[in-house]
């Protein structure tokens, strides 16, 4: 049985204990910092050049000429296509969903007018390109393709480009098929530091685009930290978190598998359940160890609750409503009675399920909220990946010929302050 961590709030150390299981700091390493650094610089400098010697070496695939570089297309179509039709449908269903939430979500531009006739609003306009960065390998997820690149188009990107790395030439199937259905708009099989480096700065045939946003390996989020300023970035995702809510009442066997649900995706997820019912909690570790031995990723399972997971007694809802905006997990169960009354007391978390029927899973591929979210307690001060990061606010001012004669006297006498005489004399020569 996986020997995951016991707390009770009734600890004298509890708090000193849950902030250590707490504790994640991504790993910096001057490695990986060096040579990130050093493969953004030849990429910039020699453009093509170095991401072909880059892919070669990495990837191990031999491309000579940068057109290879390119997935065309009609070969996202053709795994559309290609891939059973039960899959199709359930991205094209996945899909609708994801599309229909993003809608709502848009920013419109707004405008109103001031006594003195001034003209003042904000004009919301989408990026005119975006990149998607998408893992090979294990940690390459269809579901993340739709949920990056679907608010991108909501929000009305001009034109998507997506990388993915293709080690050894392996392209994933259901990653292409999900491209397409999303629609991004051009793809190249390219990955790691080198693809960031070509879209931050473009290259002869990768064109370069105004943010970057994806999950990916260390060397990826070095070189994410490193071109942010050139371009725009989304978060820096750590690793995925649950947290589970339960007055005791549900099926313990969902809840183990719910916790296992995150814990699956590394050695590093937190998954955490909270409950004022102790031998409720007993239960789910009983459901924990039966339920383990049918996890084919039994072992990454159960590194990830033995190191990070815990089993969290507290007093009452209350002291489990604190707990959890403490926490301020990346998923949030709320898993009892009323989770309504419950939910609205909870001011911190990435995205709240609520009710007994309501598994983290569905959220992760279907429900229609975004699975991009904020990790590491960082919910504290932001948000789900939306439309809105495809957006950006223009100000609009458009004074009258009054109200510039008002607004100059208040100007002047400010620049005046400043000392800044050309201000001044700016907002003078318009008034009336
Ligand atoms: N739970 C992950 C997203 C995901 N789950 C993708 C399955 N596939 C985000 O924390
Ligand atoms: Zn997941």
């Amino acid at each position: 049985m996986p020997a995951i961590n016991r707390l009770s709030t009734s600890d004298a150390d509890f708090r000193q204990r849950l902030d250590e299981l707490l504790a994640w700091e991504s790993v910096s390493d001057d490695a990986v910092f060096t040579t990130v650094r050093d493969i953004l610089a030849d990429v910039r400098r020699r453009g093509d050049a170095a991401v072909l010697e880059y892919t070669r070496r990495f990837d191990r695939r031999e491309v000579t000429e940068a057109a290879d570089l390119e997935i065309p297309l009609f070969r996202l179509e053709q795994a559309l296509t290609a891939i059973p039709a039960e899959q199709r449908k359930a991205l094209e269903t996945a899909a609708a969903r994801i599309r229909r939430y993003a809608e709502r979500q848009k920013m419109d531009s707004w405008q109103y007018t001031e006594e003195d006739g001034t003209m003042l609003g904000q004009q919301v306009t989408p990026l005119d390109r975006a990149g998607l960065y998408v893992p090979g390998g294990k940690a390459a997820y269809p579901s993340s393709v739709l949920m990056n690149a679907i608010p991108a188009k909501v929000a009305g990107v001009e034109e998507l480009i997506m990388v993915v790395p293709t080690p050894g030439g392996e392209v994933n199937e259901l990653v292409l098929a999900a491209a397409a259905v999303a629609g991004v708009d051009r793809v190249f099989a390219v990955g790691g530091a080198q693809a960031v480096a070509a879209l931050a700065y473009g290259t002869e045939t990768i064109p370069a685009v105004d943010k970057i946003v994806g999950p990916g390996n260390i060397y990826v989020a070095t070189a994410k930290r490193m071109v942010y300023g050139t371009v725009g970035i989304d978060m820096i995702a750590g690793p995925s978190e649950i947290l589970v809510v339960c007055d005791g009442r549900t099926d313990p066997d969902w809840i183990a598998v719910d916790l296992f649900s995150q814990a699956e995706h590394d050695e590093d997820a937190q998954s955490i359940l909270v409950s004022p019912d102790v031998q409720f909690l007993d239960r789910v570790e009983e459901s924990m160890e039966r339920l383990m031995a049918e996890m084919p990723r039994a072992q990454i399972i159960r590194t990830s609750l033995e190191g990070r997971g815990a089993l969290i007694q507290v007093r009452d809802m209350d002291e489990a409503v604190e707990v959890a905006n403490h926490i301020a997990p990346e998923h949030l169960e709320l898993s009892v009675e009323d989770p309504e009354a419950v939910a609205a007391r909870i001011r911190h978390a990435g995205a709240i399920f609520m009710g007994r029927y309501t598994a983290e899973a569905l959220g992760d591929y279907c429900a229609g909220p975004n699975h991009v979210l904020p990790t590491s307690r960082t919910a504290r001060f932001s948000s789900p990946l939306g439309v809105y990061d495809f957006q950006k606010r223009s100000s609009l001012i458009h004074c009258s010929a009054q109200g510039a004669s008002t607004l100059g006297r208040t100007a002047s006498t400010l620049a005046r302050g400043e000392g800044l005489v050309a201000h001044a004399r700016s907002a003078e020569y318009r008034i009336k």
